[in-house]
């Protein structure tokens, strides 16, 4: 391979994310687009983890993601990067790139010391849809603002890259190693299982034999839904291999470059077919499975429903620390600690009180639960955005939220001769920690300018509370009274560093919440979420229908933010 320096100029706009960068495909085909990234982020991390180093380069399988492993390789072995594994087909769910990252060993003992991860994750895939890539650190978790910092500077004054000429096309399909004589040393490119690692540890967090029983009923039918994404590449390996479910319960388990066209986003809006085969649609189906779950496009998101019954993110998340210590073999000794996104309900909060564990508050997105995890101060966290995870990896995880809720029901089922359901599972919960109703609306598509206004508003609202209060008053007199409106604001409590501007929130007196944030995935104008919860811990009213129970704080949080007046919208495009 020969060195050649390539001139370049720099792109406006490649900040990082909640997530990473994410834009439509066009635009990561414009030439040297990807390239400037990957350069800048060399050019951010310490020189030893980037010379000799081994790098893992895949995701999701979405259209563009072969080209991009490509141009990623040349400009990796330019750099002096020893060694890049690349999963079986270019795919690695973002979960098992955090196990890869964090388990796999090479020769010489050797491991990563980080991953482009190539995936827009719950976002459109295909030619005119989104395409996305973010950096790992050795620790498998999302690289910290400090980094993706150091990368959008390096962006932004970009004059020329470093990449390789006479590097052949990859074969994805062999597994099996290439060795190259780079310019900086040797320079290996080895495609690995896109499921062994992963499936591996899996194993090691959970009593497989217990959820093959489980499985076996014959009362127990259950279904998992990848959405046409990655997800797909490990479902037949656990679920069918491993567990024993009969095939035909995986659907949507091909992985597609374009996600079959549709919105690989486990909700109730995205994931239709699910929804409706759990008879949650507005035909019901004569035979209803016991079980269902879905994964978006990375597979580091899940949904979790029952028969005819929806588990909100947020309780599912309360739910498995409630009972993991029972359920799971890696919890046997007890939780080392809790965390939540802000925006995610406080159903999590009650159960870290009951059982007297730390609990924390993080900003919205996973790469701040990484410090917690990695000083010990947190076993099991969520987002309420369909996203629940461990300390097995620093990904949220997709797969592991589902054998988890497996894993509750086979311990719960464990002797019983009728059926213990999710259902009855979730029912019991709020009967002992109350219920938070929760939910969230999606406002995608706004323009700009609008959002940012309608942001502004908010705040300024928060300034003269009485006034506030007045208008609450006057919108719907159930509503309690705000008692605190704030910008949320993190201090990292392991490296000190401050997060601000996190979404604006309104406390009522009553516990109720109000968020608002404007959210850092999308990849053309803005989408305003705005986030809805209130607690409910009188036993005759746990059962009512979210919708009714949250009417009134929504009339309010439309009639605060102006939402109409902002955005021209009657309705969100999203409801969660
Ligand atoms: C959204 C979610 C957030 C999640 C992020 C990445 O971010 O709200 O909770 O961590 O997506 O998930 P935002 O900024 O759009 O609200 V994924 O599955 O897209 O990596
Ligand atoms: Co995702």
């Amino acid at each position: 391979l020969t060195a050649k320096t390539v001139s370049t100029q720099p792109f406006q706009g490649q900040k990082p994310g909640t997530s990473g960068l994410r834009k439509k495909v066009t635009e990561f085909q414009k030439p040297h687009y990807l390239a400037n990234f990957v350069q800048s982020t060399f050019d951010a991390l310490p020189q030893d983890k980037v010379k000799g180093a081994t790098l893992v380069v895949s995701g999701d399988g979405r259209y563009f993601s072969k080209d991009a492993i490509q141009i990623i390789a040349g400009i990796a072995a330019a750099n002096g990067v020893g060694h890049i594994w690349i999963g079986e087909k270019g795919l690695l769910s973002t979960p098992a790139v955090s196990a890869v990252i964090r388990n796999r060993v090479g020769a010489g003992g050797k491991k990563a010391s980080g991953a482009f991860i190539l995936t827009a994750s719950h976002n459109p895939g295909g030619p005119h849809e989104d395409f996305g890539i973010k950096y790992n650190t050795d620790n498998g978790g999302p690289a910290l603002e400090s980094l993706t910092d150091a990368i959008f500077e390096g962006t932004k004054t970009i004059k020329e890259y470093k990449t390789v000429d006479g590097l052949p096309e990859f074969d994805l399909t062999k597994i099996g190693v290439t060795e190259f004589k780079g310019p900086e040393g040797p320079f290996a490119v080895e495609i690995i299982s896109a499921t062994e690692d992963y499936v591996k540890l899996m194993k090691s967090i959970f009593d497989f034999g217990a959820l093959k029983e489980l499985l076996a009923r014959k009362d127990f039918t259950f279904v998992y839904d990848a959405l046409n994404g990655v997800a797909g590449a490990y479902a037949p390996a656990i679920f069918v291999d491993e567990l024993g479910a009969d095939p035909a319960s995986l659907k949507r388990c091909v992985p597609k470059e374009d996600f079959g066209g549709e919105h690989p986003d486990p909700n109730l809006t995205y994931a239709k077919h699910l929804v409706h085969d759990m008879g949650l649609g507005a035909e019901v189906p004569d035979t209803i499975p016991e079980f269902g779950a879905a994964a978006d496009g990375d597979a580091d998101r899940n949904m979790i429903l029952g028969k005819k019954f929806f588990v909100t993110p947020s309780d599912s998340v309360a739910i498995i620390a409630a009972n993991a210590e029972a359920s799971i073999p890696y919890f046997k000794s007890g939780l080392k600690g809790v965390a939540r996104s802000m925006p995610t309900s406080a159903a999590l909060d009650a159960v870290a009180t009951k059982a007297k564990l730390k609990f924390f508050e993080v900003p919205t997105g996973w790469k701040f639960f990484g410090n917690l995890m990695d000083a010990g101060m947190c076993s099991v966290c969520g987002e309420e955005s369909f996203g629940t995870g461990s300390d097995h990896i620093r990904e949220k995880d997709g797969i592991w939220a589902v054998l988890a809720w497996l894993s509750i029901l086979a311990h719960r089922n464990n002797g019983s001769e009728q059926l213990v359901t999710v259902e009855h599972i979730v029912r019991e919960h709020w009967k002992t920690y109350g219920r938070h109703y929760y939910t969230r609306y999606d406002y995608e598509g706004v323009e700009s300018d609008a959002a940012n206004k309608l942001m502004a508003h908010l705040i300024e609202q928060q300034g003269d509370l009485a006034a506030l209060n007045k208008l609450v008053k006057a919108t719907n007199s159930a509503v309690a009274e705000v008692e605190k409106g704030d910008e949320f604001e993190y201090k990292d409590p392991v490296d000190g560093s401050v997060a601000k501007h996190q979404g604006v929130r309104f406390l009522f007196k009553d516990g109720s919440r109000l968020v608002f944030r404007l959210s850092g995935t999308g990849s053309a104008g803005a989408t305003i979420r705005l986030y809805i919860e209130q607690y409910q811990s009188d036993e005759s009213k746990l059962g009512l229908d979210a919708k009714d129970a949250l009417a009134p704080l929504v009339d309010v949080a439309l009639a605060v933010s102006k939402m109409k007046d902002f955005t021209g919208r009657e309705e969100p495009t999203v409801i969660t």
